[in-house]
């Protein structure tokens, strides 16, 4: 068995428990542990227990590996292989109660530098949804055992996801670059949700999703899932504190290119 699959189904099997932890201190009642970068940018003291849960289980499956997640501090490995890890992407969604939250776990060659790592191997799992979208590289992306392709025809426009960072200040730029877009989308959605924003494009429930400053946990799996379906995925700006990720089928990730790279 390849390393790429051995890496996919140890991320799966991980993500799983690790979900349905985050499934059940949801239920149970959810309690803020800090704010971060704003009084928006929340941590629940679910998102560290369950970050605490996917790097206890990876150190014991693999404890040469290197490991990047968002609540924790990142420690570098000795085998090459860099797991990059955000344990609830939707955090506001889940402290709302809302269902559109997910375990993301990547794992990497490399370091955790999105400009140079090589994907590997990428889990995503919805709690709520019971759904669970993985990809290794070379082997494809599913959904549960369904093969993925991404949507290559949008005859009545594109249906695009994006999403807003938690800094107000950034918010008016944002929304201009979201109207520049719209001139070729027939909807808009925003999830809250890079991980299932990715997934979904990678499952054709989306045609493309652009976000500027993302993190690489919010994007690392699910950068992955769109490639492994047979999408594209870019980051511009990649100099700047906020780059810019744009995916899609071909056609819909060059045109969202062609728009925004017209504004800058
Ligand atoms: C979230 C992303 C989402 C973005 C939010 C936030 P978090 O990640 O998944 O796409 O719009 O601002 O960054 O903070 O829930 O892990």
């Amino acid at each position: 068995m390849s390393t790429e699959i051995e890496l996919r189904d140890l991320a799966s099997e991980i993500a799983k428990e690790a979900g349905e932890l985050a499934r059940r201190r949801r239920a149970e009642g959810v309690h803020l542990a800090a704010t971060k970068s704003s009084i928006a940018d929340i941590v629940t003291e679910a998102d560290r227990e369950v970050e605490a849960l996917i790097r206890d289980r990876l150190r014991e499956a693999r404890p040469g590996d290197g490991f990047l997640g968002e609540e924790s501090e990142p420690t570098s490995g000795e085998t090459g292989i860099t797991w990059v890890v955000d344990p609830i992407d939707g955090t506001v969604n889940y402290a709302y109660g809302s269902p559109m939250y997910a375990v993301s776990i990547a794992a990497v060659q490399g370091s955790a530098d999105p400009d140079s790592w090589e994907p590997l191997a990428g889990a995503v799992y919805s709690p709520a949804a019971g759904e669970l979208f993985t990809a290794a590289r070379g082997q494809g992306a599913r959904l549960g055992e369904q093969r993925l392709s991404v949507n290559e025809s949008t005859p009545a426009g594109a249906l695009l996801g994006t999403g807003f960072g938690y800094d107000p200040a950034t918010h008016d730029g944002d929304l201009a670059t979201t109207r520049s877009v719209m001139t070729m989308a027939r909807d808009l959605r925003r999830s809250g949700s890079a991980a299932l924003d990715l997934s979904y494009v990678a499952a054709g429930r989306l045609d493309g999703y652009f976000e500027r400053g993302l993190k690489p946990w919010d994007f690392a799996a699910g950068a992955l899932l769109v490639v492994e379906a047979g999408g594209r995925v870019s980051r511009i700006d990649v100099a700047t504190p906020r780059p810019m990720l744009i995916s899609g089928g071909t056609a819909v990730h060059d045109r969202i290119c062609d728009i925004i790279g017209k504004e800058t």
